[in-house]
């Protein structure tokens, strides 16, 4: 019951996460310039560098892979799994941060 729980919330996190990539109105420059940060003021997985990891940081990464708009992301802070690259790995670890209960830790 549970398990159906995070799957059931993992689906409602993703299902707006691709409304907005693929919305033809998020377009580019509706997003500001995302500065870069030192290690003091990293905060992993937030790819917009906000201060808070939501669930714009996993659209800011998935428009950045889908190429097409030009959205800027702190890659430093997107790399959630620490393997010196920002893929879709990154995005579903920080969907399930944010659908809590996956014990996921962001590095
Ligand atoms: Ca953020
Ligand atoms: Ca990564």
């Amino acid at each position: 019951m549970k398990r159906r729980k995070h799957r059931l919330t993992a689906l409602l996190l993703a299902v707006p996460m691709m409304l907005a990539v693929c919305s033809p109105l998020a377009l580019a420059g509706d997003l500001p310039p995302i500065p870069l940060t030192t290690k003091k003021t990293r905060v992993a997985g937030d790819a917009n560098a906000d201060k808070k990891v939501t669930l714009e940081d996993a659209v800011a990464i998935s428009r950045r892979l889908a190429g097409g708009w030009n959205v800027e992301i702190n890659t430093d802070n997107a790399d959630v799994n620490a393997d010196k690259k920002v893929d879709l790995k990154d995005v579903v670890l920080i969907l399930r941060y944010l659908a809590d209960g996956w014990e996921v830790t962001l590095q």
